[in-house]
């Protein structure tokens, strides 16, 4: 049985937080329990941005019962006017008298500020409780408030041999079905969804989220160096998700305008041949993406390693061999010489999805 602790309400407070990852946008999944004399009293959950934090939406539910009470916050409440009010003043109206809470907010306009606020009011602040659990629940909001870049997980399905198709091209299906559900809940999970416009051809996808219940369509990115996508393709004829094609200067100013009239944003990344990938994370990330699911191809997978764009990785693997040394693989790049050289992953995690295995770990790189 659960101890009843600090610890108790906090994980409630996690638990109503995860559930809306995927749906903040570039704003943070927080969680918010309020506890009077032993009672849960509140609970709230941040669900959109612009709309209200948990806190807001917890002390509302409390109404007069928290004055006294212990506010349980999984991240430090926001000290600053954004698209809504600073929750630290609405605690201070409650008369809380403690609040506890899991990790500081690394929002620069934040930082530290909540809590100095709360404490200048005679407030008892606790922090760090289930610091881990909150911090790697916001690890896209964490790095994309603190650079303005987009958080980049690289999901790939290869045999155990490392090929994402077979040497006749034949992809359908790498993993079963449990893994591939995963992945549409990873889609539902970032802003957007990455591909090569090799996989756009050769495939014709919607990259729209196909969950057994309603999920959120991420906006669709496709690399695209000389702008060779079809104004027939999918992606491009289906208005209700956004496309933006990341282009080089290479590309005619007539296609630009032809995609640019059916919808599409296109946006030239650098002055060279091809997409300067990182200036295209800074031009999306300007444009408020802070989350990229990449299901590239294995060139635009070793390109965005090369890099070092990608910062997290979740490799599935079908238990089977299919050879074939033209059988196109997870990451084509020009590769290391030596073995010491290679990219390693850190915090590696191995579980089974259905009958597949999946390998998740965040590239270290030197
Ligand atoms: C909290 N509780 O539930 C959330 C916080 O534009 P706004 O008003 O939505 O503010 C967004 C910023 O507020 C965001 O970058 C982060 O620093 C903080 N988010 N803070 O106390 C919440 N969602
Ligand atoms: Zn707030």
């Amino acid at each position: 049985m659960e101890i009843l602790n600090d610890e108790y309400y906090m994980r409630l407070a996690l638990e109503l937080a995860a559930k809306a990852a995927g749906q903040t946008g570039i704003n943070p999944v927080v969680g918010c329990v309020v506890v009077k004399e032993g009672r849960i009293v509140g609970v709230g959950t941040h669900l959109k941005r612009g709309t209200g934090h948990a806190e807001v939406h917890a002390l509302q539910m409390a109404g007069d019962e928290a004055e006294g009470a212990t506010v349980y916050v999984t991240l430090e409440p926001c000290s600053h006017f954004g698209k809504t009010p600073p929750c630290c003043e609405r605690i201070i109206a409650a008369k809380a008298a403690r609040v506890v809470v899991a990790s500081g907010d690394p929002n620069p306009q934040v930082s530290g500020r909540g809590i100095a606020r709360l404490r200048e009011e005679g407030i008892d602040v606790t922090i760090g409780v289930l610091e881990q659990q909150s911090r790697l629940m916001n690890e896209k909001f964490n790095k994309y408030i603190t650079t303005k870049l987009p958080f980049v997980t690289l999901k790939t399905a290869s045999t155990l041999d490392g090929k994402i198709a077979s040497r006749s091209g034949d992809s359908r299906w790498v993993t079963g079905a449990i893994a591939r559900e995963q992945v549409h809940t990873l889609r539902h999970q970032h802003d957007a969804i990455m591909v090569g416009i090799g996989t756009v051809l050769a495939d014709d996808p919607l990259l729209n989220t196909r969950a057994s219940v309603p999920a959120v369509d991420p906006v669709r990115i496709i690399v695209d160096t000389s702008l060779r996508l079809p104004l027939e393709a999918r992606v491009v004829t289906d208005r209700t998700i956004r496309t933006i094609v990341l282009a080089s200067c290479s590309a005619s100013s007539d296609k630009i305008a032809a995609l640019t009239a059916a919808g599409v944003e296109v946006v030239v990344c650098g002055s060279g041949e091809k997409v300067d990938l990182a200036e295209g994370m800074k031009k999306l990330g300007e444009l408020e993406i802070g989350s990229i699911l990449l299901e590239g191809g294995g060139r635009l997978n070793g390109a965005m390693l090369e890099a070092r764009l990608i910062d997290k990785i979740v490799l599935y693997y079908a238990a089977k061999i299919v050879g074939g040394a033209e059988a196109p693989g997870t990451f084509t790049f020009p590769g290391v010489d030596k073995m010491a050289d290679a990219i390693a992953l850190e915090r590696v995690q191995i579980e089974m999805a259905g009958e597949d295995i999946s390998v998740t770990g965040y590239p270290a790189y030197k």
